[in-house]
């Protein structure tokens, strides 16, 4: 009942906003003329609703956007989410699989709390977030180094970043649309701030940085991380390109070095298809104006991380 066979929503979201580097926005469209939609379509057999929009929002984007709480374009990011929210929510209230193409890491205040919205609705259950990702992204505006708001989009899912009134820019996130810290996991991580590394601690967030990962091998940590959510219990991944080393995917704005193979990454994304509870997918951070030469690259991992979390099998 949680999913409508093989019923697929599509959001494409050409946004930069949550960080400084332009390029972001261009990744929806090279992710489809690369040949995704069409592959999903015939190889993997997705019925795929899709509004044929690589959506910028640009027409709501306010021109006048100062800092708030520390944070860069606030208003930008704000109006953005807000509406990819609602777009997510309608797609997941129907049963569909939610696909959502970045856009930079801020988009996934949107994605996820607009399946965690459904979910709660559909099925009276808090949904699983597995964030796959070189960075925790769970920075509060207040001890953000940067400013930058897709280092902060766990903070506001989790209510760590609550705005105090409606009125306020982040205001419209409400208690449907949170996720618990308890249901929240990540893998891949290695460069963690902080003052992040201090929420994590104080919170008991389970998280698998490449040293687990170095220590047990990918295969344990995927069944410690899935073991850890539970079995039926619906899943959002959230899948940050940078998890991957810059060895597979170069072309993106906050590279660090000895991340995941393209193997690892795949077999994550693997993982997750075989629970059978997987709702909602984020494909971020692919950047293909940064680099000449690994921005093809970047794009074909992205795709392969897609197609694996939508089940395809090596055999
Ligand atoms: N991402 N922790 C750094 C910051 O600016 O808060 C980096 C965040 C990177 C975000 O890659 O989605
Ligand atoms: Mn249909
Ligand atoms: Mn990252
Ligand atoms: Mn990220």
């Amino acid at each position: 009942f949680l999913k409508n066979g093989h019923e697929l929503g599509l959001v494409a979201v050409g946004f930069s906003g949550g960080q400084c580097k332009p390029g972001v926005d261009a990744a929806p469209m090279a992710l489809i003329e690369s040949g995704l939609v069409s592959q999903l379509k015939a190889d993997l057999e997705y019925d795929i609703h899709f509004d044929d929009q690589v959506h910028v929002y640009t027409e709501q984007m306010p021109k006048d956007d100062p800092d708030y709480r520390g944070m860069k374009k606030p208003r930008a990011v704000c109006a953005v989410t807000k509406q990819l929210s609602n777009q997510v929510y309608e797609h997941a209230k129907q049963g569909r699989f939610v696909l959502t193409l970045g856009g930079d890491h801020s988009i996934a205040i949107g994605t996820i709390s607009g399946t965690a919205k459904a979910v709660r609705e559909r099925t009276g259950r808090d949904m699983a977030v597995i964030w796959v990702d070189a960075h925790a992204d769970i920075n509060t505006p207040e001890v953000s180094g940067s400013g930058n708001i897709h280092g902060m989009p766990v903070a506001f899912l989790t209510g760590l970043a609550s705005e105090p009134e409606p009125t306020k820019p982040f205001g419209w996130i409400s208690d449907e649309h949170k996720i618990s810290v308890k249901k929240l996991v990540y893998i891949g991580l290695r460069d963690v701030d902080r003052a992040e590394k201090k929420i994590l601690r104080e919170q008991g967030i389970k998280a698998f940085s490449m040293h687990d990962i170095d220590r047990h091998g990918i295969g344990r940590v995927m069944d410690m991380a899935l073991g850890w959510i539970g079995s039926d219990t619906p899943i959002h991944l959230s899948f940050d390109i940078d998890a991957l080393d810059p060895m597979w995917a170069p072309s993106t704005g906050t590279a660090v070095r000895g991340g995941l193979t393209l193997r690892e990454g795949d077999f994550i994304a693997e993982c997750v298809h075989e629970t059978g509870s997987l709702v909602a997918l984020d494909l971020v951070e692919v950047n293909p104006s940064l680099e000449e030469q690994g921005a093809a690259e970047t794009v074909r991992a992205g795709v392969s991380i897609v197609r694996c979390a939508l089940g395809d099998t090596l055999l």
